[in-house]
């Protein structure tokens, strides 16, 4: 999977505007949600891995009670690619059905 071009990146990020982009980071975008309570977070990410898991890409992620955060990159492109950005949507639409 190859590393989005600066152009593509910009089109990409405007598709995700909740998603932050940290190029002093290597070049990843990053989100935090935020759940009623555990377990909603928890089976949010539960629905998250099993994605992930089908789809081979999987999140960096951060728990605490009812916040998740989510860090995207691609290791092998050494930054950013389009299954971030893919990943991202799918993030973005399961987070959809449980954030208040
Ligand atoms: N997930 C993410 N987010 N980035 C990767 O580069 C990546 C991954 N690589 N999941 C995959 C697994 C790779 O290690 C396997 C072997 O396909």
């Amino acid at each position: 999977m190859k590393r989005l071009t600066d152009t593509e990146r910009d089109a990409a990020l405007s598709s995700v505007p909740q998603w932050r982009y940290a190029p002093e980071r290597g070049g990843l975008i990053h989100r935090e949600f935020v759940f009623a309570d555990f377990t909603q977070a928890f089976a949010f990410m539960t629905q998250v891995a099993f994605h992930a898991e089908k789809a081979d890409h999987h999140p960096e992620w951060f728990n605490v009670y009812n916040k998740v955060s989510i860090t995207l990159t691609t290791h092998d492109a050494d930054g950013l690619s389009q299954r971030d950005i893919g990943l991202a949507h799918v993030i973005d639409t399961i987070a959809n059905t449980w954030t208040r």
